[in-house]
């Protein structure tokens, strides 16, 4: 009571009272910024039996209920009063129904439980970009999860005190079972909900584990900032920031939105360069140019395929006993050690793992062989146990943002790395024209090509087309926006199916837009933007990876399939006119220039144009 009364904000207050008297714990823990209170919670979620202790000190292993490793997009849902504000795919529903729902699943959901109340801040605590948000869970795991990604705000309500405009985050697990290694998992995921309720600046979610649904802080949170910053002229942004040393020794801050499960936090971890967040950002303009900061200060990170070949550092942070990590839904071996596919060791033969007692060969009901780990099975670590973290993490006016990147899985259309235009041009042909195969982050057929814009779709807390229109607000407003950017790691050989380059060539085009940028490189153009000379790839891709690169790659890679972009074009068309609501009429200008420039070279050159014949 002392804790919560040593901040005056009755509404604060309120809210925890009215959630104690509905969820009825039976013990309520207030943490502040005390390190020994973030020690009890650490130590709850091994008493709760909700983290089990590993080899290693300082690891411990987290199981989600087979079948809740994934966002659950279906269950997501906006509460809004107007039927009509968001398209079908956003999901929504009316408020005073979702709202009875959560209310009736959160009765007495806490009884015979203890519920931690947290405070948080979303961006550097003393930064103009800093969020204020009220956490209530009963997961222990969830709550030590968020101290290890976010920095804890008790100071920062303590200092705003009535002004302080801030997020409500609930959560419960609700009725648990005991899972692998007699971990509990939840036993109702039937009832699984995630409710967004703009209005209130509140979002629940009940009946799940798996962070991308249960911590709060990471994407709950996130459509609540989206709908925001809508409102307050700036952005948030499912993107990375990273610096790239570029020639002279320049040092240029970047951020790449990639759909889940696409390279984004790959393409922080490369050699060399350093990493500010890998998943979300707060952008905002500072007159004559726009900074960002990363929301979160850890990595919930994809451990597939980690291995301490390709990924010494991430390797290094994550086998390090000083390091605290969280890992979920990943072998523990008899002896008490983990394992995940592609660590690039043998596969053990048995273990436990998210289905149970596991052997090599183990099929689910449904006669799928259950991998060691499942695809989706991820860490949280703090970025400042990784050698690479940039130094300005915590700077509170963030950092000059000089190129935005959007990628995705494009198997034949866009090119490796492709510069825009304008912000104009970029927002519409890059951003909000990016489309992207489905992943094992969301429940639900992976492979799936879907229209994603910016990387953002699920968690677009606005119309799209009203969430483009800002897009392009920003930039325009801003006296020297960001050079926009489009990466594609997937580009296949139609031919073969398979890829067209290597995992490691992402550090080439990051190294090419930095000295892009600043006019450091060349570029060649194409009907949808300015692609690198062969010359200088060619000098990259020496200084870079000491790789020879021949003629015949940069043209394969490079080359303009008009085909596939009118067909794009056609698609995206479609769904601008039919589906999107509020879309910026400038839209259709733009992409119907793109397309008369695609026909103009086409009935030039035909249909497969090398970049020496642009
Ligand atoms: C993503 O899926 O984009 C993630 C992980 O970053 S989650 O927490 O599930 O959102
Ligand atoms: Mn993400």
């Amino acid at each position: 009571m002392e804790r919560l009364y040593n901040i005056n904000n009755p509404e604060l207050h309120d809210t925890v009272a009215k959630f104690i008297e509905l969820c009825q714990p039976s013990s309520v823990f207030v943490a502040s910024d005390a390190p020994a209170d973030w020690n009890y919670i650490r130590q709850s979620a091994m008493r709760n039996h909700e983290e089990s202790p590993l080899k290693l000190k300082n690891h411990t292993v987290h199981y989600d209920a087979y079948g809740d490793q994934g966002r659950d997009k279906k269950n997501t849902r906006y509460l809004l009063d107007d039927p009509n504000y968001l398209e079908p795919e956003l999901n929504q529903m009316d408020r005073n129904r979702g709202l009875d729902e959560m209310h009736g699943l959160m009765n007495g959901i806490m009884k015979g439980k203890e519920m931690f109340v947290c405070f948080f801040s979303l961006g550097p605590v003393d930064s103009q970009y800093a969020i204020p948000c009220l956490q209530i869970t009963d997961s222990a795991y969830v709550a030590h999860s968020e101290h290890i990604l976010y920095r804890t705000g008790y100071r920062l309500f303590e200092r705003h005190g009535r002004k302080a405009k801030f997020f409500r985050l609930i959560h419960s697990e609700g009725r648990t079972s005991e899972g692998p290694l007699g971990l509990m998992v939840c036993d109702n995921l039937d009832s699984r909900r995630v409710y967004i309720d703009i209005k209130d600046e509140t979002v629940y979610s009940v009946n799940t584990q798996y962070g991308g649904n249960s911590i709060g802080m990471k994407k709950l949170a996130m459509r609540l900032a989206i709908n925001r910053a809508c409102s307050e002229d700036w952005l948030t942004e499912h993107m990375f920031i990273m610096s790239v040393s570029a020639r002279y020794g320049r040092k240029v801050y970047l951020t790449g939105a990639f759909p889940s499960m696409c390279g984004k936090t790959s393409t922080t971890m490369v050699p060399g360069e350093s990493i500010l967040g890998d998943d979300i950002a707060f952008l905002r303009n500072a007159g004559d140019c726009v900074r960002a900061v990363n929301v979160e200060k850890g990595m919930f990170g994809v451990i597939h395929g980690i291995n301490p070949k390709d990924d010494e550092l991430q390797w290094k942070a994550l086998r390090d006993p000083q390091n605290e990590v969280i890992f979920s839904n990943v072998l523990v071996k008899p002896d008490g050690d983990i394992y995940w596919d592609g660590m690039d060791k043998e596969i053990p033969e048995k273990g436990i793992n998210h289905s149970g007692v596991w052997q090599r060969g183990k099929k689910d009901p449904a006669g799928k062989e259950i991998p060691v780990s499942h695809k989706n099975a991820r860490f949280s670590i703090s970025l400042d146990c990784l050698d690479n973290v940039d130094m300005r993490l915590e700077d509170p006016v963030g950092v000059k943002v000089r190129g935005m990147i959007y990628g995705g899985r494009d198997s034949d259309t866009w090119v490796p790395v492709e510069e825009a235009f304008d912000w104009q041009h970029g927002i519409i042909t890059k951003g909000a024209s990016l489309e992207s195969e489905t992943t094992a982050a969301t429940l639900g057929q992976p492979g799936v090509m879907t229209f994603n814009p910016m990387s953002n779709l699920d968690f677009l807390s606005v119309p799209v087309g009203t969430y483009v229109q800002k897009n392009l607000e920003f930039g325009a407003k801003c006296q020297n926006p960001p050079r926009i950017f489009s990466v594609n790691y997937f580009l296949k050989d139609t031919e073969s199916d398979t890829y067209l380059n290597t995992k490691t060539d992402k550090h080439i085009w990051l190294k090419w837009i930095a000295n892009r940028v600043h006019e450091d490189a060349d570029a060649v153009r194409t009907p949808t933007g300015m692609i690198p000379t062969f010359g200088d790839l060619k000098e990259i891709f020496k200084e870079v990876s000491g790789r020879n690169y021949s003629q015949e790659d940069y043209v394969r890679q490079f080359s303009f399939w008009a085909q596939s972009h009118l067909h794009k074009i056609d698609r995206l068309l479609v769904l601008y006119r039919d589906r999107v609501k509020n879309t910026p009429p400038v839209l259709f200008e733009v992409m119907e220039a793109q397309r008369a420039r695609i026909d103009d070279l086409r009935n030039r050159k035909g249909d497969i144009v090398s970049p020496f014949d642009l």
